[in-house]
């Protein structure tokens, strides 16, 4: 079979990492195996190469009937509200991210697909151990967008144990990529900076300049999913979430990088609540779980991502 069998569904497939995983999706398994959604129908136009439907998660009917139209035997539910536009409705944030994962967890028990789901390293906090974060750390999150991923592993655990769902998570660390934009998040400053840069403004940088945090570039981060959702099921030890380290840097460790480029770029610091965050959050990651359990090794650094994304970006990429 053409598609190895999987039929696959994309919820959220409009966002950061949506977008680079339906293409990815599609490379892999073929155009006819994978359906991409998302609530919003502008999303369409950006996912030429992908079937797509637009779906809100919440929609038990609408969902169940793609399930068996479709017959989906892996589901990638990447809808959720992230971190900084999570603090401005705490309630409802919780309401969309958990509502939506304990639907489809429902929903895999009875269908037995495969599920995969996003977790962050926003489920660690203040008292967490923040350099080099173990895998097992002590983790009282600071943002309703953290409490829910939590809150959102540990069902995932659940429903692995007591019912037998294969379900599998990284906690993602901030992602860098050229071909869609953040929404919302707390380490989006990663991605504005080369945009500003490319078009030769100043960058006002909601961090602060020293803030290190964990970040990925986003072909690590395609690789890693697909690459977990791969792995054979008696090597996985952990179906709370696996932490996965790419790289990490602070807002003048990646403009000083930018600046080898365009000397005459400017940031400017005025760091705003999105600080208050990430000062919450690991500066560096432990991944020895996911390294041993299913081989997992980033390949892009800091000097790889810049001239990446500088090279894509303005088309000058061999
Ligand atoms: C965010 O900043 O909210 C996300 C994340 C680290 O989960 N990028």
């Amino acid at each position: 079979m053409i598609n190895g069998g999987e039929n696959i569904l994309i919820t959220g497939a409009g966002g950061q990492l949506g977008v680079e995983l339906t293409r990815a999706l599609v490379d892999k398994y073929g155009r006819d195996a994978v359906l991409a959604t998302d609530i919003n129908p502008k999303t369409r136009s950006r996912l030429e190469f992908s079937r797509f439907k637009t779906l809100n998660v919440l929609d038990k009917t609408e969902l169940t009937n793609i399930l068996e139209q479709e017959n989906i035997s892996r589901v990638y539910h990447l809808a959720a509200i992230l971190s900084a536009n999570g603090e401005n409705d705490p309630l409802n944030t919780w309401d969309i991210n958990m509502r939506s994962l304990l639907l489809v967890l429902e929903l895999s028990r009875l269908f037995r697909f495969k599920l995969f789901w996003p977790s962050s390293i926003a489920v660690f906090g203040v008292d967490s151990q923040l350099v080099n974060t173990p895998q097992n750390a002590w983790a009282v999150p600071g943002t309703v967008y953290g409490i829910s991923k939590q809150a959102g592993e540990n069902w995932c655990n659940y429903y692995h144990n007591k019912y037998g769902v294969d379900v599998r998570s990284v906690r993602y660390p901030g992602l860098i990529g050229y071909n869609s934009l953040p929404g919302g998040g707390t380490t989006d400053y990663a991605v504005d900076i080369f945009h500003k840069a490319l078009c030769k403004e100043k960058f006002s940088c909601f961090l602060s300049s020293g803030r290190t945090l964990p970040m990925m570039y986003m072909p690590d981060a395609i690789r890693a999913t697909l690459e977990l959702m791969d792995a054979p099921e008696d090597k996985l030890s952990i179906r709370t979430s696996y932490n996965i380290a790419g790289v990490s840097f602070s807002p003048s460790d990646i403009s000083d990088r930018i600046k080898s480029y365009f000397p005459s770029f400017r940031v400017e610091y005025n760091p705003d609540e999105r600080e208050g965050i990430a000062r919450t959050w690991p500066q560096s990651i432990d991944d020895s779980t996911a390294r041993s359990d299913w081989n997992w090794k980033p390949e892009f650094h800091l000097d790889d991502i810049v001239s990446d994304m500088i090279g894509n970006l303005s088309g000058t990429a061999e």
